[in-house]
């Protein structure tokens, strides 16, 4: 027998194992810890006010996200949001937690009027906050537009997005591969998705369903052929969960820390041996930092993360 046989070559090509080793039980592993601990998801709507953000956060608890009971003297009436508010919920399927926390945000502006598009303002914002986490424009209220009028808007937005160097979720810079960029192209044609939020609900064919009661009857926020509130909620609950926290914790989490780590190396002096400034790793720090680099420089050139252009 070849005495080295068993020797594991530095290459990663051509590696053979003459025998089981059971790699593949990480997968159980892994499915074990999942279940265990569960998932966590953040989101926080934000906009305008008077657009139906509080309403969207309720629309996204109360639809298939989670069923959450509701009594009969279920009226109120939602009061304008004051400040920033977060609810946590733990949801459960097939013995798969998910602790999702939605964060309601004050309105910015003044209330909305029928006037659709983009203000410098939103743009603004948008602009901002799309280097900071994923973004999701959505446009409200969608039952307000005729079918004209929400294509209208939709092309239009994704006009002014591509004019103003907007890079909205799932951003083309990060799709890994020609499987990922054809679904995703998919998505980003039908971005901003038109939404119609609801948190009463009304009895259709004998179910009940999430919807808005008018004099014509009753828009179904949860039927596909009412609006794109069921699209909204696969992207970010089905099928893109996972890639939106990658991107949040890989590109988002990462510049934010480098952003830091730069600014704390600028406000301190310089030492007096001549090293730039030694950072105590926090927690977090440790562990992005383990392995080999030098944990007391920022991270810049070298990242091996996605950097925004
Ligand atoms: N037609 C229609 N009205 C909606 C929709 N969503 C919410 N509304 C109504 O719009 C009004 C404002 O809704 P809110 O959810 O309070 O709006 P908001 O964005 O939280 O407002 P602020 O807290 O002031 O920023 C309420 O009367 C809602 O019933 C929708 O999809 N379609
Ligand atoms: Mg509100």
């Amino acid at each position: 027998e070849d005495p080295t046989r068993h020797r594991c070559p530095s290459s990663n090509v051509g590696l053979e194992l003459f025998g089981y080793v059971g790699i593949e039980a990480v997968l159980d592993q892994m499915r074990i810890k999942t279940m265990k601990t569960g998932f966590e998801f953040n989101l926080m709507v934000v906009g305008q006010s008077g657009l139906g953000k509080s309403t969207m956060v309720n629309t996204l608890f109360k639809s298939k996200v989670s069923q959450k009971p509701t009594g009969p003297d279920y009226e109120e009436r939602i009061p304008k949001t004051v400040q920033l508010q977060s609810v946590t919920h733990v949801i459960e399927e097939k013995g798969v937690k998910m602790k999702l926390t939605v964060t309601d945000t004050p309105g910015f502006g003044d209330q909305i009027n029928n006037e659709n598009w983009l203000r410098p303002l939103d743009l603004e914002f948008m602009r901002r906050l799309s280097k900071i986490v994923n973004v999701v424009p959505v446009i409200a209220k969608a039952d307000t537009l005729t079918l004209e009028e929400r294509a209208e808007f939709k092309k239009r937005i994704q006009k002014d997005l591509k004019a103003h160097g907007i890079s909205v979720y799932p951003q083309e810079d990060f799709d890994d591969n020609s499987d990922d960029r054809i679904l995703n192209n998919k998505i980003r044609d039908k971005i901003p998705f038109a939404v119609v939020g609801a948190d009463k609900e009304h009895q259709v064919n004998g179910k009940r369903v999430l919807g808005r009661k008018t004099k014509w009857g009753i828009i179904e926020v949860e039927n596909p052929a009412h609006c794109e509130f069921p699209l909204l909620r696969d992207l970010l609950i089905r099928s893109h969960l996972q890639d939106l926290k990658d991107i949040t914790h890989n590109v988002h989490y990462e510049s934010y820390r480098v952003q830091r780590l730069n600014e704390s190396n600028l406000a301190l002096p310089p030492s007096p041996l001549g090293h730039s400034p030694t950072l105590l790793p926090s927690p977090t720090l440790l562990e992005v930092c383990s392995g080999t680099a030098d944990c007391t420089q920022p991270k810049t050139e070298s990242s091996p993360f996605h950097t925004w252009p």
